[in-house]
């Protein structure tokens, strides 16, 4: 079977995240990493109309000001990135299992086996374009070739809103007119060196004499930087498998009878459970309690959702009934522990039941995630977890996974 590999990346992501939010935004020069008053600090995105002034990517931002003074700066929203980054993902996810999401808005693809269903790197490309397009309003720039180096290349050559494709055997020919600065791992300090020895484009870094390439670079180095730049290269897609299960549990410093306490701590570990769950973008389809009473006579109890979760309350509630059964057995407590399973990738999928409530509960629990990511965990508490009081101290082991 022929490897085909796409390298996916959205164009000017962070801003065009903010368009799709604020379609006045269109078509305006727009900035991304800090407002009008932020002195310090880099431009973390440039809309491409701000590029045309010169500005880009860790710039910084009182230069940006200076070059593109008209511009529209803002802070930005990772919450929201991370939100499509979650989205494009399930997306790419609908064409194969292998994808290798190499940053927040880039992905690696191995659809050496999707060719014949989605008709070929054309009909790929159409159909990632297609979705991405329809369940977003983001542009992105796709390239289909035959290994990721070029791939990643060729992205880059396509962009904006692009789509390119370099047959296979076609790797050379491709990469041999682009400057050395387009060859990634090629960092400016080897670039300087290169073209010190009048070497400008990567056909020429290709055929030059190893000698002195050696003599600059090494043996290693020289020989794997004539490899890459005749497009050679054979690093898989490594597909990142998600977490099999969240989870986090405490022992008591001494046995505990009343089950208030118990039911704190259990809310603090829930809420540290649903907080990573959620930051790895994923939901779940069943929650676990954990109660190892003082004999260590260990119990966990299940409860199974109708639909996968990422909503605290949601996960509480059913919580609540299992503490009943934990509670059964009157003996004091030794440990407590929550765990969640049978993970997947957060879809966004309305339920079909209590949608608006859970909407809701989403764009809370995004306002408070995008806190805790700034200020720390401790930061945004809720509920029973209160009870413990500002400084939460565990004995070990706790929180472990
Ligand atoms: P890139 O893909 O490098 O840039 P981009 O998507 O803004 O533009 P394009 O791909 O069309 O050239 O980075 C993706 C996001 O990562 C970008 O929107 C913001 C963030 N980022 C930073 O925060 N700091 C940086 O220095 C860079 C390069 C990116
Ligand atoms: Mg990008």
């Amino acid at each position: 079977m022929e490897r085909r590999i796409v390298h996916i990346d959205m164009d000017a992501f962070f801003a065009s995240v903010e368009v799709v939010r604020d379609p006045s935004l269109k078509g305006k020069p727009l900035i991304i990493g800090g407002n009008k008053e932020d002195i310090r600090g880099v431009v973390s995105t440039a809309s491409y109309e701000a590029r045309k002034f010169g500005v880009h990517s860790a710039m910084p931002l009182v230069q940006a000001k200076k070059l593109c003074p008209h511009g529209i700066f803002m802070r930005g929203h990772i919450s929201h990135y991370r939100e499509a980054s979650r989205k494009i993902r399930a997306i790419l996810e609908t064409v194969t299992p292998h994808v290798q999401m190499a940053s927040i808005d880039e992905a690696y693809m191995d659809v050496s086996g999707s060719q014949r269903i989605f008709g070929g790197d054309d009909g790929i490309a159409t159909y990632i374009k297609g979705e991405i397009t329809a369940q977003t309003g983001l542009p992105c720039t796709v390239a289909i070739t035959a290994n990721k180096l070029v791939s990643k290349v060729a992205s880059d050559e396509g962009k904006p809103d692009g789509y390119l494709r370099v047959a296979t055997g076609e790797e050379r020919a491709f990469m041999a007119p682009l400057a050395v600065r387009k060859l990634p791992g090629a960092g400016p300090r080897t670039c300087d060196v290169l073209e010190g020895l009048g070497i400008v484009t990567l056909g020429q870094l290709a055929h030059f004499d190893l000698v002195p390439l050696e003599c600059a670079f090494g043996h290693q180095t020289a020989i794997s930087l004539q490899r890459r730049a005749q497009g050679i290269s054979t690093s898989e897609v490594e597909v990142e498998r998600a977490a099999k299960s969240i989870s986090r549990e405490t022992t008591f410093p001494e046995d505990v009878s009343g089950w208030e306490q118990v039911e704190q701590t259990l809310a603090y570990l829930t809420e540290r459970c649903m907080y990573t769950l959620r930051e790895e973008g994923l939901e779940a389809k069943r929650v676990i309690l954990k109660v190892r009473y003082s004999n260590f006579e260990t119990k966990t109890f299940a409860h199974t959702f109708a639909d996968a979760t990422a909503i605290d309350c949601v996960v509480t509630t059913a919580l609540q009934e299992l503490i009943e059964k934990g509670k059964r057995r009157c003996a004091r407590i030794r440990l407590i522990g929550v765990g969640l399973d049978q993970l997947r990738y957060n879809q966004h999928q309305m339920p079909l039941f209590g949608g608006k409530n859970n909407e809701k509960w989403e764009r809370v629990l995004e306002k408070a995630d995008a806190v805790r990511e700034k200020h720390g965990f401790k930061y945004l508490r809720s509920g029973k977890s209160l009870g413990l009081g500002r400084e939460v101290k565990l004995a070990p082991p706790s929180l472990s996974r």
